[in-house]
């Protein structure tokens, strides 16, 4: 991989690159979803149906961000961000702030963020870091349990696809890191980057579901893994 050949770069995250950091992933042995099956808080219709187990559900997540801090991983995606003469857009499919909190600027979250909570009264989206379930009322419009948690559930449209749909065309390199493939549209965002030309490559804890759609793959803790591969793109190698 050669610097003076790469110029605009798609970075993609996942739950991996928090795990070391405290995070649970969501697919791993102790998954976010053991003791919650995933259509009992991860969709419109399980809001619907029990918005309480759902809201419980977000608290605990929202809150247990105050225990975490971010890894190394996070660190050298801020520092890369911030020191890469090129284009970078940094896409994460994770709902924590730890991209923020290690430094990154300009972080697009697709499925939403835990800091952020959504009234369904006024459509208004404003900063959140305390509990929803005891249902308060909505800052801007005053209702009273309104708010859901900003985050993007399935059958919904991940937030800003144009911008990223863009940007993988635009990209000279693709890199998705810990994340499994399990998740469209996400787990595409590959194909779309190497077929309108970029190079591709995963780090990942273990080949992932995609693995076999990325030219190059390099398989180890992101928090190793990530620094080195940072040091080396901004050595030009
Ligand atoms: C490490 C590590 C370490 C560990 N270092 N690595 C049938 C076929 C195809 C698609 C569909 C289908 N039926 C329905 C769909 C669509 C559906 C979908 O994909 N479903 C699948 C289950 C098949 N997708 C949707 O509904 C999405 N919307 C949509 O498609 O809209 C229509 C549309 C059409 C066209 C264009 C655009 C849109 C919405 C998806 C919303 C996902 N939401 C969730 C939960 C909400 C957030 C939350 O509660 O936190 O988002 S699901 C969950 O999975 C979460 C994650 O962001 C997402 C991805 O998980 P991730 O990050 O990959 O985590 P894991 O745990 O799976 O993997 C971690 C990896 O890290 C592992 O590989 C480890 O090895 C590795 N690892 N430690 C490095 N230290």
């Amino acid at each position: 991989m050669h610097q003076r050949e790469i110029h605009n770069v798609v970075i993609l995250t996942g739950a991996g690159i928090s795990a070391e950091s405290g995070l649970a992933t969501f697919r791993g042995p102790d998954g976010l979803w053991e003791g919650h099956r995933i259509e009992d808080v991860a969709t419109p219709e399980a809001f619907a149906r029990d918005p309480d187990l759902v809201q419980a559900f977000y608290d605990a997540r929202r809150a247990r961000l105050k225990a975490v801090e971010p890894n190394s991983a996070h660190q050298a995606l801020a520092r890369l961000e911030a020191e890469w003469p090129g284009k970078l857009l940094l896409v994460t499919q994770n709902v924590d702030d730890l991209h923020e909190r290690a430094g990154a600027a300009g972080v697009l979250h697709m499925h939403g963020q835990l800091t952020s909570a959504w009234c369904l009264a006024c459509d208004h989206r404003v900063p959140w870091t305390k509990d929803l379930a005891d249902n308060p009322p909505c800052p801007v419009c005053n209702v009273s349990g309104s708010l859901r948690p900003d985050i993007v559930w399935f059958g919904e449209m991940p937030y800003q696809m144009d911008r990223i749909d863009a940007a993988l065309r635009d990209a000279d390199l693709f890199v998705s890191i810990g994340t499994s493939g399990a998740v469209y549209p996400a787990a595409g965002f590959v194909q779309t980057a190497r077929y309108c030309g970029a190079q591709t490559l995963e780090i990942n804890l273990e080949p992932s579901l995609g693995s076999v759609y990325f030219q190059k793959s390099r398989t180890g803790p992101a928090s190793a893994l990530v620094p080195a591969w940072v040091e080396e793109m901004l050595a030009g190698n």
